[in-house]
C-alpha cells in the first residue's frame, strides 16, 4: 500500500508523543481497572471503528450563497483519493469512500477501484444525484426527479440511479444512497399522496436491479429545497417506503435532517428495533442541515446514538451493522483536518458508548431511580477516552495526534504547488 504521507515522518511524529502518551494511558488504563474495565479491550475496540469519508467533503463546500476554495483542492476524483488517503493513514479510522455522481463519475471505474486499492482504500455507498441538472441532460429536474409529474423526468432519474449501481459495482460497492430534494415550495404545488406514489414507482424500478447482496438506503430531510413539503422529509416516511420497497431498502439518518431538538437516538432506536437503520450520515448542526464537523456542536447527541447502537448491537449482534459516513461541508477550515478529526470525534462516541454500565443502568431504570441512570449516561460521556483513540491510531501505524502530524508534513502546501485554483468554481464537490 503506497502512503501519501511519509512513513517515516509519522513514526518520527509518533516517537516524540510515545511517553506522553503512554503516561496518559497508563493513567487511564489504572483508573477503568478499578471499574472493572479493561483498557486493552477498548483499544481493540476502537482499532475495529471505520467511518467513511464523503468524496465531497475533502473540497471546500459553500453555501447558497458563496463558496470560497482552499489552497490545493482536489481538481479530479483521483485526486479527492489521494486526501481521502491522508485522511486514512494519520487517523487509520476511515478507509472507505463514500462517491456521489456524476460529480465523481470516472471514465474507467476499474482504474478509479485500482487507484483506491493502492492507497489501502475501498468504496463504501454510492450517492446518486438528482438534484441538479447536469451539462447536457435532456429533462430538468426543476420539479423533481423520482416524484416528478413527467414520466421523461421521472424515466431519467431512474436510469441515472441504476447507472450509479452499474458504476457501484465495478467499484466494489454495496449499497446506493438515494437523497431526493423532491418537493413542493408552496401549498397545492402538487398532490402530497400522488407525489409519494410516484416516488415509490420510481424506487421498484431502482430496487429491481440491486445486485443480492447490495442495499438502497433511503435518506431523509426534512426541509431545503422544498420549503413546504419535502416528499421523503422524515424518518417515518422513509420507513413506510423501506418497508414497501423491501428488505433491501434501509433508512440512512443524516443527523442534520431533522427539525431542531428532535430526539434522533430514539429515532435510531425505533429503526434498529424494526430492522429498518440502514446508515449515517454524521454531521453536527445549531440551526438545520449545517453539516459543520461532527461533535462540534452537540458531541452528548452522537453519544446518545452511538448508546443505542450499542445496545441494538448487544441485542441483534453480527447481524446488526449500519454503514457509518461522513456528510459535511466544510467552509473555513482544511477540509483533511475537519475530515480527520470528525472521524475521531465519531470513534471517541463509539469508545465513550462502550463504557457505560449496563447492567447498572438496566436496575436504576427497574427502579425508576432516573437520577442515577442519567448519571450513568454522563459517566461514561464524561470519560476522556482520547489515549486510547490515540494508542488505537499509533498501533495501527496512523499518527498520535493526526492534525499536528499533517501540519508538520506540509501536505498542504506540497497538492496546492500541483493544483492550481480554477476560476470561478461553484458547485459542490467540484473544484
Ligand atoms: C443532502 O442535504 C445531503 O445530506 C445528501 O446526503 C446529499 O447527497 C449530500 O447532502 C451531498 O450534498
Ligand atoms: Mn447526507
Ligand atoms: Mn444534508
Amino acid at each position: 500500500m503506497s502512503t501519501v504521507i511519509d512513513a517515516g515522518q509519522v513514526a518520527e511524529h509518533n516517537a516524540k508523543l510515545q511517553a506522553q502518551l503512554q503516561a496518559d494511558y497508563d493513567a487511564l488504563g489504572g483508573m477503568l481497572a478499578r471499574r472493572g474495565q479493561d483498557i486493552e479491550e477498548l483499544t481493540s475496540l476502537a482499532q475495529g471503528f471505520a467511518v467513511a469519508v464523503p468524496s465531497w467533503g475533502v473540497g471546500t463546500g459553500g453555501t447558497r450563497f458563496a463558496r470560497f476554495p482552499g489552497r490545493g483542492e482536489p481538481r479530479n476524483v483521483f485526486e479527492k483519493l489521494d486526501d481521502c488517503g491522508v485522511i486514512n493513514q494519520l487517523t487509520r479510522a476511515t478507509p472507505s469512500v463514500s462517491l456521489h455522481f456524476p460529480w465523481d463519475k470516472p471514465t474507467d471505474a476499474k482504474e478509479l477501484r485500482d487507484k483506491a486499492a493502492s492507497l489501502g482504500l475501498f468504496f463504501d455507498a454510492v450517492n446518486s444525484n438528482t438534484f441538479q441538472d447536469q451539462v447536457g441532460q435532456e429533462q430538468t429536474y426543476k420539479y423533481g426527479s423520482l416524484t416528478a409529474g413527467s414520466a421523461e423526468v421521472r424515466a431519467q432519474a431512474v436510469a441515472h440511479n441504476i447507472e450509479c449501481i452499474e458504476l457501484g459495482k465495478t467499484l466494489g460497492s454495496r449499497a446506493l444512497t438515494v437523497w431526493v430534494g423532491d418537493g413542493a415550495n408552496f401549498p397545492g404545488q402538487h398532490n402530497l399522496r400522488g407525489a409519494l406514489e410516484r416516488y415509490l414507482d420510481s424506487m421498484r424500478k431502482i430496487y429491481a436491479a440491486l445486485p443480492e447482496d447490495w442495499n438502497v438506503f433511503i435518506e431523509h430531510k426534512l426541509f431545503e429545497p422544498a420549503f413546504y413539503a419535502t416528499t421523503i422529509a422524515d424518518w417515518g416516511t422513509s420507513f413506510a417506503c423501506a418497508t414497501e420497497l423491501g428488505p433491501k431498502a434501509k433508512c440512512l439518518v443524516d443527523l442534520g435532517h431533522h427539525a431542531p431538538n428532535t430526539n434522533i437516538e430514539m429515532i435510531v432506536a425505533r429503526l434498529a428495533q424494526f430492522g429498518k437503520l440502514g446508515g449515517f450520515h454524521f454531521n453536527d448542526s445549531k440551526y438545520g442541515d449545517d453539516d459543520l464537523d461532527s461533535g462540534s456542536i452537540n458531541p452528548f447527541q452522537l453519544f446518545l446514538v452511538f448508546n443505542e447502537l450499542a445496545d441494538a448491537a448487544l441485542r441483534d449482534g453480527a447481524a446488526f451493522k449500519p454503514s457509518y459516513m461522513l456528510d459535511q461541508s466544510h467552509n473555513v477550515t482544511d477540509p483533511v483536518e475537519s475530515l480527520m478529526n470528525s472521524a475521531v470525534e465519531v470513534q471517541r462516541a463509539f469508545v465513550q458508548a462502550a463504557l457505560v454500565d449496563r447492567a447498572a443502568l438496566a436496575v436504576y431504570q427497574q427502579q425508576n431511580d432516573a437520577l442515577q441512570a442519567a448519571q450513568t449516561l454522563k459517566h461514561a460521556f464524561r470519560t476522556d477516552v482520547s489515549p486510547i483513540l490515540a494508542m488505537a491510531r499509533v498501533r495501527a501505524g496512523g499518527a498520535a495526534d493526526p492534525v499536528a502530524c499533517y501540519r508538520a508534513s506540509g501536505y498542504r502546501d506540497r497538492v496546492a504547488g500541483m493544483r492550481p485554483a480554477k476560476a470561478g468554481a461553484s458547485s459542490s464537490g467540484i473544484v
